[in-house]
């Protein structure tokens, strides 16, 4: 690869084409290579070194697969889908729950060089449309059983609206993986068939991926009206999961409780179950973070580590110590590692996690753009429970910056910039996006704010991006904005988060409606229409101010530190209110 690409704005006047994607710097790729950081394997190839493992490689309500099965079953897919016309760089949109079925085609899809988007379980019509549309993408994977979800009406729609190449609904009821073809919405169903009656070892067409090619599209947790596509090459994506295996030393004992929804990074790759198959261990899936199904199964299967968001751990803990004051026992010890992650843990909260739940609490910090930050085992209490860790890669380089750039006083708080081996250098077809999120050398605008402690742990103190993160998921306010002013009674829209206990955050839209209304806009209309737009329900105000205006900064923009000040305020004043009342 070679950095001839680099954006820019000039290029863009003159109507050069910009490259889709942009790679590291030569030089960078070189010396990345030089010191084995990026190797030249692909993730289509890291169960190999596993398949004489007699332990299962992952664990699904329904089914167990060994490493071979997972590699034979991946590989017949892998050869059916090339029959069926996909191949190398083809965008294929992933939409499924955790589940054995999700990984049988991450591989397969890995193992001919398409590139899985990775959809979130909670997305629905308008985001998939979305994905589906940006990249292209030659196919889409649901399922009738999306944790409660069928998303068949998303099929009908992309073979109504979008000429994909294929759409299939998964059945995941039977005991394979049973495709339904769908081209037209007529002919929906066709059959593949049960892949276990095929022959074993069915050959794939090898294809030629290099490591330096795109492996999968993450998603950007987002600022602006549309999600942005984050590519991870194998070289960056396999080194991150290298390197956090060796943070939270992963083998081939280890055994991964997966609950949150495993196409998210955090789940997927800090070590997540693409840490768990390279070290050989065991992948247990499952759907409902829920306290009781999560300790059953983690007394069950002897689960050794898994990951949380902090309102799934705060909700762990108080269901583990109610348990225990009730004398009931569970026997959880087999856990030694909690991660948390996603959004800022309490300190209180992180205090309890040794205590009660008798494993050890660990600190995540990262962002699927790719810097991830890490508290480390051997870190004292104190590390472990004030900061958010330190980043997994002696080469990634982290600036806390002022306003103009300046790199503030060691200890004090500013942007987060990063870049480093597994850190992007571009968001996917986004050039313009880029020169902004982006600085001239190469460093991400994180949006976070940070101060980095005199060990070089990180402690993330807020965010300047304008985007809500509700207990770990992330709303980007100009997207949810952009689809409140489709409402033709709608004048102007504003959101920004609001304090909350649990979530840390909610969602507050304020609204100005158009000028003589003959019906007044409500909450319940607003949110009537959010879900005809089919919009994921994460992303739905939690709140609505119906206002006259919006205050104004000096230089005329929506003031959102004036909206935030002003829905807290007015919260404190509802909950005293109700205090006084009760
Ligand atoms: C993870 O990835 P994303 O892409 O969904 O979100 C990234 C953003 C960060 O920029 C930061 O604003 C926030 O989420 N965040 C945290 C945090 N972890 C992420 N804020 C405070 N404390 C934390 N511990 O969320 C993600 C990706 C990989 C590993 C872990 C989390």
């Amino acid at each position: 690869m070679s950095n001839k690409n680099k954006q820019d704005p000039q290029s863009q006047k003159n109507n050069v084409k910009i490259p889709d994607y942009t790679p590291w710097p030569e030089n960078f790729e070189q010396r990345y290579k030089k010191i084995g950081f990026w190797q030249e394997i692909t993730l289509g190839e890291i169960l190999l070194p596993h398949l004489p493992k007699e332990h299962p490689a992952v664990i699904d309500d329904q089914l167990s697969w060994s490493y071979k099965e997972l590699n034979s079953h991946s590989d017949k897919l892998a050869n059916i889908l090339q029959q069926k016309g996909l191949g190398k760089g083809d965008k294929v949109v992933i939409h499924l729950p955790n589940c054995c079925a999700l990984f049988e085609l991450l591989f397969a899809l890995f193992k001919i060089g398409a590139c899985p988007v990775m959809a979130l379980p909670t997305h629905r019509y308008s985001e998939i449309s979305y994905f589906c549309q940006f990249t292209q993408a030659k196919a889409y994977f649901g399922t009738t059983r999306l944790n409660g979800y069928s998303c068949e009406s998303i099929v009908n729609q992309l073979n109504e609206n979008q000429k994909l190449h294929m759409s299939y609904l998964i059945n995941l009821n039977s005991n394979f993986i049973s495709l339904s073809h769908a081209l037209t919405t007529e002919r929906m169903k066709e059959n593949i068939g049960d892949l276990n009656a095929l022959p074993e070892n069915i050959e794939f067409q090898p294809t030629d991926i290099k490591a330096s090619d795109i492996a999968l599209f993450q998603l950007s947790g987002g600022t602006t009206g549309v999600p942005k596509l984050i590519p991870r090459t194998h070289y960056d994506y396999l080194y991150s999961v290298v390197g956090s295996n060796e943070i939270c030393q992963i083998n081939e004992h280890s055994i991964y409780l997966a609950v949150l929804p495993v196409c998210h990074n955090f789940p997927m790759s800090s070590p997540g179950a693409l840490g768990i198959f390279t070290a050989g261990g065991t992948l247990i899936l499952t759907n409902s973070g829920a306290p009781d199904n999560a300790f059953s199964l983690i007394e069950k299967y002897r689960v050794s580590i898994t990951a949380l968001v902090p309102p799934l751990a705060i909700a762990w803990l108080n269901a583990f110590e109610a348990r225990q004051k009730l004398n009931e026992n569970l026997d959880i010890s087999s856990l030694k590692i909690l991660q948390v992650g996603g959004a800022k843990l309490s300190y209180e909260a992180a205090r309890k996690v040794a205590p009660i739940l008798g494993c050890q609490l660990q600190q995540v910090f990262g962002m699927a753009e790719g810097l991830v930050n890490y508290t480390r085992l051997n870190d004292d209490i104190e590390t472990i429970c004030l900061t958010q860790g330190r980043p997994l890669s002696r080469l990634d380089e982290i600036k806390v910056v002022d306003d103009e750039d300046n790199p503030v006083f060691p200890g004090e708080t500013g942007h987060l910039l990063t870049r480093g081996p597994y850190t992007i250098r571009g968001y996917y077809k986004a050039p313009e996006h880029n020169l902004k999120a982006f600085t001239s050398d190469g460093f991400y605008r994180t949006g976070d704010r940070v101060r980095v402690n005199e060990d070089g742990y990180l402690i993330v103190e807020g965010r300047s991006k304008d985007q809500i993160n509700k207990g770990g998921e992330k709303i980007a306010a100009e997207e949810l904005e952009n689809h409140l002013l489709t409402h033709h009674e709608v004048f102007d829209a504003a959101v920004v988060g609001m304090p909350d206990d649990y979530l840390g955050e909610r969602i507050c839209a304020f609204v100005i409606a158009k000028n003589d209304l003959k019906i007044p806009l409500t909450a319940t209309g607003l949110n009537r229409f959010l879900r005809a737009r089919q919009l994921a329900e994460f992303k739905y105000p939690d709140r609505f101010e119906l206002v006259d205006d919006f205050p104004k900064t000096r230089f005329g923009k929506v003031d959102k530190n004036a909206l935030r000040l002003h829905i807290s305020e007015k919260l404190i004043q509802i909950t005293t209110q109700t205090k006084h009342t009760a």
